[in-house]
């Protein structure tokens, strides 16, 4: 029912909109339309209201408030349902339990602030409150579990295209799961699975991006190499929106692998943005590193290399340094 208030609001900004209307249209009472307002108020919703002439949408909170992305992603079942928590672990951990007890597919698990927030192999992920986007994307795509490393890709292009268009900032991809500004850290992928040997049951898609989070705090290792969006742009940007354009961009080209098999469209928005490709690149594996020149994209999206004795092979997935990026050790 706030959903609805706010849904209304939100259609009428800057207009008063009566509490008899909001009551009729809604069909609850008007003590209830005045409880949801004074919920949404608390939540920091700046809404004016005068009597006789009723209430008005002045300002919106950069909460990631579910009900408000919901409105905004309209029909998309990416983020049908979305869980927002406070503090948690992991988002991925929370979106795995739920996946396994069988949330729908595109379920959204979002969190303020992660204190056990993971990276690949075991790394951690630093969370702060407030100021960055730590999501999960639940998903469950009836494909092998060799493909799982396409979501990566898919969700690198959609990522890297939300950011372009809710603020103005030319990310670049560095494969397989880097978005970089000026050649440092904004945004991480981490995708993980729950799979028999020829069934995915479920694929978790966690993204984090450091959005407003003031990077002078992160420890001294990862301030070198961590960049966020306030710092391309100069000022605070709002996370909700960042939100919505990667829930609404991420559907486009998921929908377009689950049901035409494809991810053209990813890999080519991956190789458009790439800032590995045509560079020298240091792919460690286990205990082995070559270093190669980065080529080309497959169209299944790995990443073909040169290497120093002029070979061509292909990485599925790995730990790829590139030559003029900060991680590059
Ligand atoms: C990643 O791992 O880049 C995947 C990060 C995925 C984070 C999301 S947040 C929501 C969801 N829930 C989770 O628990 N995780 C996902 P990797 O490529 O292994 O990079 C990890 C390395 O990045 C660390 O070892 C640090 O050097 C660096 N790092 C840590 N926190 C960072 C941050 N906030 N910004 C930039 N770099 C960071």
């Amino acid at each position: 029912m706030k959903r609805k208030v706010l849904e209304a609001l939100k259609k009428n900004k800057d207009i008063f909109i009566s509490g008899e209307e909001l009551s009729r249209k809604i069909g609850v009472t008007r003590t209830a339309v005045w409880k949801h307002i004074k919920q949404l108020k608390e939540e920091g919703y700046e809404i004016e209201s005068i009597s006789r002439k009723g209430y008005r949408l002045l300002k919106e909170p950069d909460t990631l408030d579910p009900n408000a992305l919901i409105i905004e992603i309209g029909s998309n079942f990416i983020g049908k349902h979305i869980y927002h928590f406070d503090s948690v672990d992991s988002t991925n951990t929370i979106a795995k339990k739920m996946a396994a007890e069988g949330a729908f597919d595109g379920t959204v698990i979002i969190a303020e602030e992660q204190i056990g927030g993971r990276g690949r192999l075991g790394r951690s992920w630093i969370s702060p409150k407030g100021t960055g986007i730590w999501m999960s994307i639940v998903l469950r795509p009836n494909i092998e579990p060799t493909e799982a490393a396409k979501i990566t890709q898919i969700t690198a292009a959609a990522v890297a295209n939300a950011i372009r268009k809710a603020t103005g900032c030319e990310v670049g991809i560095k494969w397989p799961n880097d978005i970089i500004i000026h050649n440092k850290k904004v945004c991480g992928i981490l995708t993980e699975m729950g799979a028999e040997l020829n069934s995915v049951n479920y694929i978790i898609v966690g993204i984090g991006i450091n959005v407003n989070v003031d990077i002078k705090e992160f420890p001294e290792e990862v301030k070198k190499i961590a960049t966020s969006i306030r710092a391309c742009v100069g000022k605070e940007i709002s996370r909700k929106d960042i939100v919505k354009e990667i829930l609404l961009e991420f559907q486009k080209l998921y929908l377009d692998f689950i049901e035409n098999k494809n991810i053209k469209k990813s890999i080519d928005i991956c190789k458009k943005y790439s800032v590995t490709l045509g560079k020298q690149v240091k792919i460690k594996n286990r205990d082995k590193e070559i270093i190669a020149e980065a080529i080309d994209l497959t169209e299944d999206g790995q990443l073909l290399i040169k290497n120093e004795s002029g070979e061509m092979q292909t990485v599925i997935s790995g730990e790829v340094s590139v030559r003029g990026i900060t991680d590059y050790v």
